[in-house]
């Protein structure tokens, strides 16, 4: 590729030329992309040749299965705030990648894949893969479409990232027609511009701050879009400077670090009960959070429900709200806080408060007895009570699983935000090995624990051998009950008895490993669990400790999403 400066006065803009795969690469190093996570196809042999020839190369991940390359660079968004790239070749490449491009626009992770795509100059031939392919990734990203000419790369692919790092963040998706993709072009270089910040309506914040200073027993909720807006210190501040009582979901997770007077988590069940106003700050009013309806047992009203959103499309629909408002999240919680100050109500929650605290510290007592438990077989929690202790502050912790990482959701408390990452509302099995791939290369001084139940495990294992090829060591556990059984429990609870839910006896998951190249053991007595943590710590290859669980110690769950 050619740089060329056009240094008029007038016009200082630099000029790429190169062939189109080059482009690419360049608009996406602009764009802050480290990493181009991939699996091979001559569909897309350019955005290879451009990788390795740029100065200085960017660093190519090839995978065994196109899920965990996309699965890969959404979890590069999730955990860097910078979208993840996959390249996915024409085709099954592409259709490989859509669970976890759904994955991404539901959690909104930032992430483009640029797909190979059939040559233009033979389209309705029947050329090999010969695929439409935005069609089929419309529905599940911000943006889908062909740039159909070379020269449409540059233009076409920072607006994709422009796109896929704008509130509310996504997937964007490109492909482009292996002749394009061989064809030369040139342009401008690009501008990768920086997403306009959206304000918020102040008068909307007054409302709001209004509805707190008459709330008598308010709980904040922090989600995802806290951490992906870059809002985890307004957040903090906000909680602290009100005295709100507050949960963490998702990414929101750690913006309390485990422990804070604050964090409520453990107390979730009485606090959205007994709550008269709820303040949810970026995350949808779905499933997980009751589909926006807090309290209300017993002939009690409901708690009142403010959303707080980082654009307007995330505001919630469906719920019941008593106000709301979006924008820029700092911007949004500076100002409902500032609004809140300067009104002379304030308010004493700090009765409420101790009463949360207290039920938060009979929870953790009866933690305590689970995270112990000498049950054989293993009860789950006591994995959690081996692992929790060994975490450092920055550790990453990925759950891939069912009841496994349900188990996890309760029992590890992150101290930091930005390195919690569970599947999100879209539930995707299989994110695992692609999310550990990412973390390691995120954080490469970090540990990363991959939480695998062993169906999911069944998912993205082979790429374990990625992790070997790249000299990645990450820290994998398996809950290993044999079974499927965040679905095995409600068949039974259903019908009385379960089929397609039992998976083979004690497999051998540490053997799996072994085989490609890393290392591990079986660990069938509670006891065992915790050194053989310590060896996984402290091995420098990807390490995984398969411990045999007790398939009856299901998650008692409240709800089942539906
Ligand atoms: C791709 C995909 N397929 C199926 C499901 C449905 N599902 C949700 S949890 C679960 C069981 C997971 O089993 P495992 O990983 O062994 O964890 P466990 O519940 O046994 O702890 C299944 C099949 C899903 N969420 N995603
Ligand atoms: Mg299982």
């Amino acid at each position: 590729m050619t740089t060329t400066d056009d240094t008029t006065p007038e016009d200082r803009t630099t000029a790429l030329t190169g062939h189109a795969g080059a482009l690419a690469v360049a608009v996406a190093r602009a764009h802050g992309v480290e990493t181009m996570f991939t699996l091979s196809g001559a569909h897309v042999f350019p955005m290879y040749d451009g990788a390795v020839t740029a100065d200085p190369p960017m660093r190519l991940l090839d995978v065994r299965h196109e899920q965990t390359a996309a699965f890969a660079a959404e979890a590069t968004g999730k955990l860097t705030r910078v979208p993840g790239l996959a390249v996915l070749t024409a085709g099954p490449g592409v259709t490989n990648g859509v669970s976890a491009i759904a994955q991404a626009q539901f959690a909104g992770s930032p992430m483009v894949v640029v797909g190979g795509r059939a040559p233009a100059n033979r389209w309705g031939s029947g050329s090999l893969q010969e695929l439409d392919q935005p069609p089929i990734i419309a529905p599940v990203a911000k943006l889908a479409r062909t740039l159909h000419t070379a020269g449409d790369v540059l233009p076409g692919l920072d607006a994709a990232f422009l796109a896929a790092r704008s509130a509310h963040r996504g997937p964007a998706f490109v492909d482009i027609p292996m002749d394009e993709l061989f064809n030369t072009a040139s342009g401008p270089a690009p501008g990768a511009p920086v997403p306009a910040r959206i304000e918020p309506d102040p008068d909307a914040l007054t409302e709001v701050a209004e509805l707190l200073s008459s709330a008598a027993r308010p709980v904040l909720v922090l989600g995802t879009d806290v951490w992906a807006d870059g809002a985890e210190q307004a957040a903090l501040r906000f909680a602290e400077e009100t005295g709100m009582p507050t949960i963490t979901n998702g990414m929101g997770r750690g913006v309390l670090p485990a422990g804070h007077p604050l964090l409520v988590t453990k107390a979730r069940g009485a606090a959205f009960n007994g709550s008269d106003l709820v303040v949810v700050v970026g995350t949808p009013l779905d499933f997980r959070l009751g589909y926006g309806v807090f309290g209300g047992k017993d002939g009690a009203s409901p708690a009142q429900v403010v959303h707080l959103a980082d654009s307007p499309g995330q505001v919630s629909g469906h719920a019941d709200l008593a106000g709301s408002a979006c924008g820029d999240l700092t911007w949004v919680l500076d100002g409902v806080l500032a609004a809140f100050q300067d009104l002379v109500r304030r308010p004493d929650w700090s009765g409420w408060l101790a009463d949360l605290q207290d039920r938060v510290a009979a929870a953790s007592a009866r933690d305590a007895a689970l995270l112990a438990a000498e049950a054989d077989p293993i009860h789950p929690a006591r994995i959690y009570g081996e692992l929790v202790p060994r975490l450092a502050e920055d550790a990453v912790v990925i759950g891939d699983g069912g009841d496994f990482v349900s188990f996890a959701g309760k029992f590890v408390e992150p101290r930091r935000p930005g390195g919690w990452l569970d599947p999100g509302p879209y539930g995707c099995l299989g994110a695992g090995l692609g999310s550990a791939i990412a973390a390691r290369v995120a954080r490469p001084s970090a540990q990363v624990v991959l939480l695998l139940g062993d169906g999911a495990a069944g998912f993205s294992l082979m790429d374990v051998d990625t992790l070997v090829r790249h000299r990645l060591p990450v820290v994998m556990v398996v809950g290993n009950n044999s079974a499927w059984a965040l679905e095995k429990g409600p068949m039974q609870m259903l019908y009385g008895y379960d089929v397609a839910a039992d998976l083979a006896h004690r497999t051998s998951y540490d053997g799996v490993v072994r085989a490609l190249g890393g290392a591990g053991e079986t660990v069938t007595d509670p006891g065992g669990i915790g050194p053989a943590l310590d060896r996984a710590f402290a091995a420098d290859v990807p390490y995984l400790v398969n411990v045999i669980t007790d398939v009856e110690a299901a998650y008692p769950r409240a709800t089942f999403g539906i």
